[in-house]
């Protein structure tokens, strides 16, 4: 299955967490089949001195999505991420890794769900993405990476 999914950090040697995040899921979790530049970005939906570094990647996977969210979460312990968002304030990290779209799929549990639901809401996912999937179908708009990108902009 082909799996998207973003990374994010704003905290420490911030493009080493991002390369290592990549690279552990190059090991643990499938190939890593693109990977975008690294964007400097505004803390969106807080406020922070720091700014974030954000990509986004592809990765060819035979892991379930809940399997590989476990794995995500694992790599983000490992990294040092200590603090998980409380209720809806979010706060720095070390490395932030959010699956955002798994294949066309879509899927909810109380753990989880895809597409990720914020994906369509922010620049500093659907830019990275847009670098390397322009084309890929939002399989609950009916509209690709690139169009929801130019929507974004349009709203501001
Ligand atoms: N992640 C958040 C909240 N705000 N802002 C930027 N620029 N980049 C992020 O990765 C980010 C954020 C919650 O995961
Ligand atoms: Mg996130
Ligand atoms: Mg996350």
């Amino acid at each position: 299955m082909r799996v998207y999914i973003g990374l994010g950090s704003n905290l420490g040697n911030r493009r080493r967490n991002l390369i290592t995040a990549a690279a552990l899921l190059a090991e643990r979790a499938g190939d890593v089949v693109s990977l975008s530049s690294f964007y400097e970005t505004e803390p969106w939906g807080f406020a922070s001195e720091n700014k974030f570094l954000n990509a986004a990647l592809a990765l060819e996977t035979s892991l379930s999505p809940l399997a590989l969210l476990h794995l995500t979460q694992a790599i983000e312990r490992e990294l040092g991420r200590t603090e998980k968002s409380h209720g809806t304030s979010y706060h720095d990290r070390v490395i932030d890794i959010d699956l955002l779209l798994y294949g066309s799929g879509v899927f909810r549990s109380d753990e989880l769900e895809i597409p990720h639901p914020l994906l369509h809401e922010r620049r500093f996912v659907l830019e990275p993405l847009r670098e390397i999937a322009p084309f890929l179908r939002h399989p609950l708009f009916q509209k690709n990476i690139e169009e929801l990108y130019q929507d974004l902009l349009k709203k501001g």
